[in-house]
């Protein structure tokens, strides 16, 4: 089945009408006049919209990555001396590079690799980044000249051949409510080196987001917090063609990969022995449901009708995403736990829980008609 639609009646479980938005996907807004560094082609925007992702090979220079890379390397030091200092770990393994350390880390103690994927710290540097100007130029083609940061973003920690970090086919719109399926919200998935099939690197189903509609996805993957979208729903619902559409993305260090939030895309396993780090941004109007309701909000970015706005970066911060997330979910103990290894959210009571897991632990026996925002699809 494929998303019901906001469900607005008190009890949020009466059959809402089928939400079905493909103009919101597949229609750019006016392009901007001026002539911006960093802007797409006429050609890529009309690829964007039309098959649901592009992919930009040159968009950065090495050196203006080797910040947020100098960042993750702090963040995976700072990590390893919090482990030492709780006694999780004996070894900070100080001297392994930026592509290893965390493997041996997650190796001395598994879930290291989750713990920081966790942690909802913005360096100055990915900060830069997400409020990089060629970037929002970019988003101007996309959704036009009001921005805002949307509320999840992720730095992937992909360690090799680990599960936790390798994730499924979905529609990024099956972690959200129903509530955003009119609201395109870009993503730019940035890596830190260069990505091709061996070491993880994303696929996409070339005009999967047309329909403009969530299908059904099921959850919990393995041992693993994320939803699934299954092949045949890809095919039935979403009406793509298996065989022909999926498109192997291997994005070079220095480019850009931007997806919506209606495109099914997964990322493959990282079979090689250096960590596959990737960062992923994402961005939408700030006025529409970012289908986070209730646990954080956008950060303006951008306005033609403000030119003066800056992002209130403490403002954003101040709001713990993924601790909200678990008390949302009745893990408190696991939000006050730096060290806690397990991940829950909204999305759990949104689809079918076909496998329980740790991560779904705390949800079982949860009423879903508590939280009409989440009812199941
Ligand atoms: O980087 C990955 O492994 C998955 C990324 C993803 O699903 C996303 O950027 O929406
Ligand atoms: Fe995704």
């Amino acid at each position: 089945m494929a998303d019901t639609g906001p469900t607005d009646t008190p009890q949020g479980k009466e059959a809402a009408p089928h939400a079905c938005c493909p103009e919101v996907y597949t229609k750019p807004p006016p392009q901007p006049t001026e002539k911006k560094p960093g802007q797409l082609s006429q050609e890529q925007v009309r690829q964007y919209f039309d098959e649901g992702y592009v992919l930009v090979k040159d968009f950065f220079k090495p050196d203006e990555l080797q910040p947020v890379r100098d960042a993750v390397e702090d963040l995976v030091d700072e990590l390893a001396q919090r482990m030492h200092k709780a006694g999780k770990i004996t070894d900070t393994h100080q001297d392994a590079g930026l592509f290893s350390r965390l493997t041996l880390l997650n190796n001395d103690f598994p879930g290291a690799a989750v713990v920081l994927h966790k942690k909802g710290t913005l360096p100055q540097a990915f900060r830069d980044l997400w409020s990089n100007e060629r970037l929002l130029n970019v988003m101007e083609q996309f959704i036009g000249p009001e921005i805002a940061g949307h509320p999840i973003w992720n730095l992937r920690t992909k360690t090799p051949r680990n599960e936790e970090v390798t994730v499924p086919w979905h529609q990024d719109n099956a972690y959200l409510s129903v509530h955003s399926i009119g609201t395109l919200q870009p993503t730019a998935w940035i890596p830190l080196l260069d990505t091709n099939k061996d070491n993880g690197c994303m696929q996409v189903v070339k005009g999967g987001h047309r329909k403009g509609i969530t299908a059904s996805h099921v959850c919990c993957v393995g041992g693993t917090w994320y939803v699934e979208l299954p092949e045949d729903e890809i095919q039935n619902t979403l009406g793509c063609d298996l065989k022909n559409d999926i498109v192997t993305c291997e994005v070079p260090y220095g480019g850009v990969l931007f997806l919506n939030n209606a495109i099914p895309h997964r990322s493959l396993e990282n079979n090689t022995d250096k960590i596959r780090w990737s960062l992923d941004l994402r961005w939408q109007h700030p006025d529409k449901p970012c289908g986070f309701e209730g646990i954080k909000d956008v950060i303006p970015m951008r306005s033609a009708k403000n030119p003066d706005l800056k992002p209130d970066w403490e403002k954003f911060e101040s709001v713990d995403r993924t601790g909200n997330q678990q008390r949302q979910m009745n893990n408190e103990a696991g939000a006050e736990d730096e060290f806690d290894t397990t991940i829950q959210g909204p999305w759990m009571l949104r689809w079918e829980i076909v496998n329980h897991n740790k991560h779904t632990r705390s949800i079982l026996g949860e009423d879903r008609s508590k939280n009409p925002n989440w009812t199941k699809a």
